[in-house]
């Protein structure tokens, strides 16, 4: 058995300081000690794939990233491990718990996922090792997971045993309560505009400072089709992972962040609406372009045209929640959401379609993230 110094301190001493995860009670000494000490951030996430995501945007943001969940939770990881790390080659230190592991009793939801742990993070291309249960073993664990994480620029996996790691008390302020900000409604009614006449409109008012991260499908398309720029971040799979993603970012970041999103992404990650809320990043503007369909994928109905998204964002603590439905709305409501504390949402309600002819971006996902790095590094 370790400490949970033990390893955190090491670990810090080669730059992973910043942790996110969703809690197992196996890691409890663990997490609480990643939480309660001085020297690592901690970002409790709604999911297990929402950590993956915040975790990739501060590795974008010059960060050394450990994401901490339960083998149950490992299955929340897959698509954005597979999607968003795999092709954007994002490294990040994966410690996955060993819930049911032979010879430890354990529940039945467990007993699935403990016979097929190894070979899930294998088929994921995620290479793994035991979890140290010695001090003196941690030191070069680490190191052998770094020449693995630089050599393939993947995650690099840990599976915790139960008992690994002696208990360690939670001392930590409770979790942010944030007062709900403001709600404004700037629906005219008129004719929606075209997502990229929104997107014309976006890259005419945002400086050169400002970071962009683009929800999957076409909205990234469009992007790099109206402008291709190293700070531009096309997230080509990932779904629902943009706003995890620029909260990553945004936390270790000062360079304002526009998270381009889709009423469909966005479903599927509500609760990455609560994690901005809570840890309100002042420099992040969530713009959510919402045309009422999967149009990425042939025009299917999302359930967004009966969600107040303002609403959501604003009992969740965004400092101000727009709803516009025309470019005018949609310039006043980055004006004012530039000039002021975020987090911001704007939602924009869009019409269907978009740009004939559609490109796809033709730089390689690898070379995305790394100019995006290098630009916020800038
Ligand atoms: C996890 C996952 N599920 C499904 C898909 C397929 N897919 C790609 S884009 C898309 C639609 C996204 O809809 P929305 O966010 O509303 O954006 P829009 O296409 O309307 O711009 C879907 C379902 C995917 N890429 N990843």
């Amino acid at each position: 058995m370790i400490q949970a110094d033990d390893f955190i301190v090491p670990a810090a001493a080669r730059g992973y300081d910043f942790y996110t995860g969703v809690p197992c009670s196996f890691l409890t000494p663990f997490i609480n000690r990643a939480i309660s000490s001085n020297s690592t951030d901690y970002v409790g996430a709604a999911s297990e794939g929402e950590a993956v995501a915040i975790a990739a945007g501060a590795w974008l943001a010059g960060r050394k990233t450990v994401v901490m969940c339960q083998n149950s939770g490992l299955g929340n990881c897959v698509n954005p491990i597979t999607s968003l790390n795999y092709p954007f080659r994002i490294p990040t230190l994966l410690i996955t718990t060993w819930r049911g592991q032979p010879g430890v009793a354990d529940e039945p939801q467990h007993e699935l996922m403990s016979q097929i742990t190894q070979s899930m993070m294998e088929l994921i291309r995620v290479r793994c090792m035991t979890f140290p249960r010695m001090a003196d073993e941690v030191g070069p664990l680490l190191d052998a997971a770094e020449k693995v994480m630089a050599e393939s620029d993947l995650p690099f996996g840990m599976i915790m045993e139960k008992d690994t790691v002696a208990p360690s008390k939670l001392d930590a302020p409770p979790a942010p309560v944030r007062k709900p900000g403001e709600r404004k409604d700037l629906s005219t009614g008129k004719a929606q505009p075209a997502r990229f006449e929104i997107l014309k409109e976006l890259l005419k008012i945002i400086d050169d400072n400002t970071a962009v991260i683009a929800t999957t499908g076409k909205s990234g398309r469009e992007l790099f089709t109206l402008a291709d720029r190293e700070q531009h971040l096309y997230q080509v799979g990932s779904m629902g992972c943009a706003a995890g993603m620029g909260l990553g970012v945004a936390l270790n970041s000062d360079k304002p962040v526009v998270v381009l999103d889709g009423d469909g992404a966005a479903l599927m990650k509500m609760g990455t609406f609560a994690t901005v809320g809570a840890y309100a990043p002042r420099n992040l503007i969530h713009v959510l372009l919402d045309n009422g369909m999967h149009d990425s994928t042939g025009g299917q109905a999302t359930v967004s045209g009966s969600i107040d998204f303002a609403m959501i964002a604003q009992a969740c603590g965004y400092r101000t929640a727009w709803t516009c439905d025309e470019a005018g709305g949609f310039k006043d409501a980055m004006a004012a959401a530039r000039a002021s504390d975020g987090p911001h949402l704007i939602r924009v309600k869009i019409s269907a379609g978009s740009l004939e002819p559609l490109g796809r971006p033709t730089v390689k996902p690898p070379e995305v993230a790394r100019r995006f790095k290098a630009f916020l590094a800038k």
